[in-house]
């Protein structure tokens, strides 16, 4: 695909990604926002460029550039757009903007989900891209790229690479790392805050829920719980205990991690992770829950001493069926 082929003769552009926008979905969206214009620019073009997202995290806005591309839904344009971008997720998940999405004269869908099902009239789907953001620096004309586009692109690379230690980092991600940090941005700082800095709050909270974990199945299981009680004391809120899951899977020995916390009396939110000789999609399945293989979330009714032994065993089930 080329993008100036694509935006030929447009006058408006929409960009959404999906709800709950990550660093790669937010990265994504506003670094092609940016390119856009300057592209526009290069051309002599006046074109309108609105993207549509729901709200992000603090972090991600203190460091990802081109807010200022951000359009509440009630005041997007009433006519179609010409051109509907929807990065880092297929047309179905994209929230509010789904409706504009569709009504637009021609969709373009840029992402490395193997889950997409590839129904915007133009596609580039690369499942094997570390992150949309490396995909659009694929497809992106480098001189057109400055100091803020490149910023934007590499708090998504860093976002979907865990840093770079995930296995899906690849050499072309680790080269467009290395082209990214010639523009001189403050990676030091935007990795420290956007990826391993937590609150007070959610330093305790991890804390507490990693002192008072448990190992079963010969310590290849960690479960970490927290109740209803224990989260209203902390003044915990729902965001405040992300990613505690991630962190019980750090134990040496452990192939899967178990966090449960209980969101209203006897109403467990359960969030699972693993190596990939655990398949946990299929554990949340059972639930009515669903995921990756290595991180998924179901949610289950009862007290703890009934609901966590079904866990056990069907984690045991599993890890069985690939002799782990
Ligand atoms: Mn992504």
């Amino acid at each position: 695909m080329n993008l100036r082929d694509e935006v030929r003769d447009v006058c408006s552009v929409g960009i959404t990604a999906h709800e709950k926008p990550d660093g790669d979905a937010v990265g994504a969206s506003l670094s092609l926002a940016m390119y856009l214009e300057k592209l526009f620019a290069e051309e002599g073009r006046e074109v309108r460029i609105d993207v549509f997202l729901e709200p992000y995290p603090q972090n991600l806005q203190d460091h990802i550039p081109g807010a200022r591309f951000l359009c509440k839904k009630e005041d997007a344009l009433t006519a179609p757009y010409d051109v509907f971008f929807a990065v880092d997720t297929g047309i179905g998940r994209t929230g509010e903007a789904e409706e504009l999405a569709r009504k637009a004269k021609k969709r373009v869908n840029i992402d490395h989900h193997a889950s997409n099902p590839g129904e915007a009239e133009v596609c580039e789907i690369d499942k094997a891209a570390s992150s949309t953001c490396e995909l659009l620096y694929r497809l992106m004309e480098k001189p057109l790229i400055d100091h803020d586009i490149a910023q934007a692109l590499y708090v998504g690379l860093i976002t979907d690479t865990g840093c770079f230690k995930y296995s899906n980092t690849g050499p072309e991600s680790l080269r467009m790392a290395a082209d990214l940090l010639r523009f001189g941005f403050d990676f030091a700082k935007i990795v420290q805050e956007t990826f391993f800095e937590r609150t007070f709050l959610q330093q305790k909270i991890l804390g507490k829920v990693l002192s008072e974990s448990t190992l079963y199945l010969d310590g290849r299981l960690i479960v970490g719980t927290l109740t209803r009680a224990a989260l209203q004391e902390l003044g915990a809120r729902r965001e405040d205990i992300e990613g505690v899951s991630s962190d019980l899977k750090l134990t040496a020995g452990t192939h899967c991690a178990v966090f449960l916390h209980e969101d209203a009396e006897n109403s467990w939110r359960v969030s699972l992770r693993s190596d990939e000789r655990v398949n946990v999609a299929s554990v949340a399945e059972h639930f009515d829950g669903g995921g990756h293989v290595r991180a998924a979330g179901c949610k289950v009714q009862g007290a703890l001493k009934e609901v966590l032994p079904e866990f056990l065993r069907l984690i045991a089930e599993e890890m069985g069926k690939t002799g782990e």
